[in-house]
């Protein structure tokens, strides 16, 4: 069988100065905790190795370069290749990734054996792209990130077939379902997901539903397990839902945080049990009625 456990290695904040070194030492001290729990694969949340820096109008290039990665792995994250190697643990991992002069909201997977399986640079960029002082704090995704060139993305790991959404993806159901049709046993999600959303400060209340309510759609209409993982916590002054969860194909939640901080979720997964659901009522050879959907890809 295909069964091995699986976690959400959840961060609490991550301040604006603190070194990447400081954050990787937080990591590795979660993938200590996963070889103790007998884990083969974690989930680190989006842009997991610096603060949410969209909150912030950042004029600077120079500053606003801090918080990207030149390149993957890299001497900062070296310690935490390393570690989860040794550990024989394969992991997803979110960063801002500089690519050239071009700017991605970025996240690879990693096998056991350290080799990076897959890279999927975000596509839902939310928020604005000019600053917008009336806010009180920015979600700049639109101006630091281009949207993703590499489409969506399902790879052979662990034993199956394993995709990446990033934070905002995980709310349209297309994203889901491009992974679906690839036949994704296990989705990767990380997110920053701020609890105030200016815009409809009457949602504040709903982030959470609205969090589980997408990953576990997202689950059940694909068939697939899901691994949302939180940047959570009181960031910077910015309040970041937690929630971190491990969900089944049938859209059970599984496995949920119990706090805002570094915590490991962990549930067996059974990737044979994809089968409950894409054998039967999303078996899209036989249910599915494609050419019916055009307006899907309309503008
Ligand atoms: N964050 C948020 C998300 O989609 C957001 C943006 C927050 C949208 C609250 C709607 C409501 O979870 C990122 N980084 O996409």
């Amino acid at each position: 069988s295909r069964r091995f456990i699986a976690a959400a290695a959840q961060l609490g904040p991550i301040g604006r100065d603190e070194p990447r070194a400081s954050v990787v030492t937080r990591m590795i001290a979660l993938v200590d905790e996963g070889r103790r729990r007998g884990v083969r694969f974690m989930v680190f949340p989006e842009l997991a190795l610096t603060t949410f820096f969209p909150r912030w109008f950042i004029a600077d290039p120079a500053e606003l370069d801090r918080f990207y990665e030149r390149s993957m792995p890299n001497p900062d994250v070296a310690p935490l290749f390393e570690a989860a190697r040794a550990a024989g643990i394969g992991f997803h991992l979110g960063y801002a990734e500089l690519d050239g002069t071009t700017r991605y909201n970025t996240a690879i997977i990693v096998d056991e054996a350290g080799t990076i399986v897959s890279k999927y640079r975000k596509i839902h960029l939310p928020g604005h792209r000019e600053h917008e002082p009336e806010r009180p704090f920015q979600h700049l995704e639109k101006r630091y990130f281009e949207r993703g060139d590499l489409g969506f993305v399902v790879a052979d790991a662990f034993g199956g077939k394993v995709g990446t959404l990033i934070c905002n993806d995980r709310r349209w159901p297309e994203a889901f379902r491009s992974l679906g049709l690839q036949g994704v046993e296990l989705v990767a999600a990380g997110y920053n997901t701020p609890r105030h959303y200016p815009l409809a400060p009457e949602h504040d209340r709903l982030q959470d539903f609205h969090n589980h309510l997408s990953l576990q759609a997202g689950a059940y209409q694909n068939g697939t397990y899901v691994i949302g993982t939180a940047k959570a916590g009181v960031e910077e002054g910015c309040e970041l839902i937690g929630g971190s969860c491990i969900v089944a194909p049938t859209g059970e939640i599984v496995s949920v945080a119990q706090t805002l901080g570094d915590e490991l979720v962990t549930a067996e997964v059974d990737l044979d049990r994809c089968r409950e659901i894409k054998a039967n009522i999303f078996n899209f050879a036989l249910h599915r009625e494609p050419d019916t959907y055009g307006l899907l890809t309309a503008p």
